[in-house]
C-alpha cells in the first residue's frame, strides 16, 4: 500500500481522536482511512489488504492504535489464506487455543476456531452477550472472524462497549462492584449449548474482578458476562444473581453501548475482548454462515484498577 495515497484520505475527526487518545501523538501513525460505525465503538477500515500491506510499519501501528480507539475494526474484501489470518493475528501477539480444542485428541488446527451454521444446527455459537473464554485465567486479547460465507441478510453480529457499560452505571453502584470479584466457569457456557460437562474434562475456572483497568489504555471496564460469569465472591446466591442480571440488562439494553456490524464474505472483524461484548444473531436458519476465528491471548490478566472511580 502506499502510505502517501492513504494518508490522503485520512479524516480529521479520527486524526484528531488518536491524539486525544495517545497523548504523545505521533503523525506519521494516522495512515488508516476510517469509517466510525458509531461515535463510540466499531469503525471500518478502508482501502487495506491484510494480505499485503502489513509490512508497512506505519500500518501496523495505526491499526494497533485504531484497534484501541474503536475496540472493533471491521474490514472488507479480505482475501486471506489460513496462515495470513494467523500471520495477521500473531501481529498482536502469540494465539490462544481454545480450551474446547486443548486436548491431545482433538482433531483439525488448534489455531483455528470454525464458526458455521447451517439448517442442521441447534444451537448456534455465541447467541448471548458474552467475552471470549473468560473462564481462562488470562482471557484472550481479541478475536479476528473471517466469514467465508454469509446468508443473504442476517447474521449480524453485536458489540458492547464495556468501557461505557462501566461508565453509565450510577456512583453508588459503581462503588458497590469496584471491590467485588466474579467467577468466571466454562461448565456455564457449556450448558447454554444444552450440553452438560463431561467427567474427567478440565473446564477452566477463574475469578476476575468485576471491575478491571484495560491493560493498554488503563481505563475502567465492566467485566462480567452472561456466558461464563456465574457468580460473585462473597455473596448470597440471590443478591449475586440480581446484581449480575442487572449488570447483563444495562449491557444489553442500552442501544448507545453498541454497534453491529453485518457481514459479507470477505469481512474480517476483529474485536478487543478484553473491553467488548458480542452476541451473534441467528436469524437466518436455514442458510448457511461459516468463517474461521483466529484469537490472540493475553500475556496479562485482568487487574482491578489502581484508583477508585472519580465522581461523576
Ligand atoms: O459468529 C459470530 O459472529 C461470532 C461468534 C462468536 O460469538 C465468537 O466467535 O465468539
Amino acid at each position: 500500500m502506499d502510505p502517501n495515497r492513504v494518508r490522503s484520505n485520512v479524516r480529521p475527526t479520527v486524526v484528531a481522536q488518536a491524539r486525544r487518545s495517545i497523548g504523545s501523538y505521533d503523525p506519521a501513525v494516522a495512515v488508516l482511512n476510517i469509517t466510525p460505525l458509531t461515535p463510540s465503538i466499531g469503525a471500518v477500515v478502508n482501502g487495506i489488504d491484510l494480505a499485503q500491506d502489513l509490512a508497512d510499519r506505519n500500518v501496523e501501528a495505526s491499526l494497533k492504535q485504531a484497534f484501541l480507539d474503536h475496540q472493533v475494526l471491521v474490514f472488507r474484501d479480505q482475501t486471506l489464506t489460513r496462515d495470513q489470518h494467523k500471520n495477521f493475528g500473531r501481529l498482536f501477539g502469540p494465539l490462544h487455543i481454545h480450551p474446547s480444542q486443548r486436548h491431545d485428541s482433538y482433531v483439525g488446527d488448534r489455531e483455528v476456531f470454525p464458526v458455521e451454521a447451517d439448517e442442521t444446527t441447534v444451537l448456534n455459537n455465541g447467541g448471548l452477550w458474552h467475552s471470549d473464554v473468560s473462564c481462562d485465567q488470562k482471557p484472550p486479547l481479541g478475536s479476528m472472524l473471517l466469514l467465508k460465507e454469509a446468508p443473504a441478510s442476517g447474521g449480524d453480529t453485536l458489540f458492547a462497549n464495556m468501557y461505557l457499560a462501566y461508565e453509565s452505571l450510577s456512583k453508588p453502584i459503581r462503588t458497590l462492584i469496584e471491590g467485588l470479584d466474579a467467577v468466571h466457569d466454562m461448565r456455564q457456557d457449556i450448558r447454554h449449548y444444552d450440553m452438560e460437562p463431561r467427567p474427567g474434562v478440565d473446564y477452566p475456572q477463574s475469578t476476575h474482578p468485576l471491575v478491571v483497568a484495560h491493560p493498554d489504555t488503563g481505563r475502567k471496564l465492566l467485566f462480567c458476562n452472561s456466558a461464563f460469569t456465574t457468580n460473585i465472591v462473597g455473596l448470597s446466591k440471590p443478591e449475586s444473581k440480581a446484581i449480575l442480571e442487572m449488570l447483563y440488562l444495562h449491557t444489553a439494553n442500552d442501544p448507545k453501548l453498541h454497534c453491529r456490524v453485518q457481514w459479507e464474505p470477505g469481512t474480517l472483524t476483529f474485536w478487543d475482548n478484553r473491553c467488548v461484548q458480542h452476541y451473534a444473531v441467528w436469524d437466518y436458519r436455514p442458510q448457511r454462515r461459516s468463517g474461521e476465528r483466529v484469537t490472540i491471548a493475553s500475556t496479562t490478566p485482568p487487574t482491578r484498577p489502581q484508583a477508585p472511580s472519580p465522581d461523576p
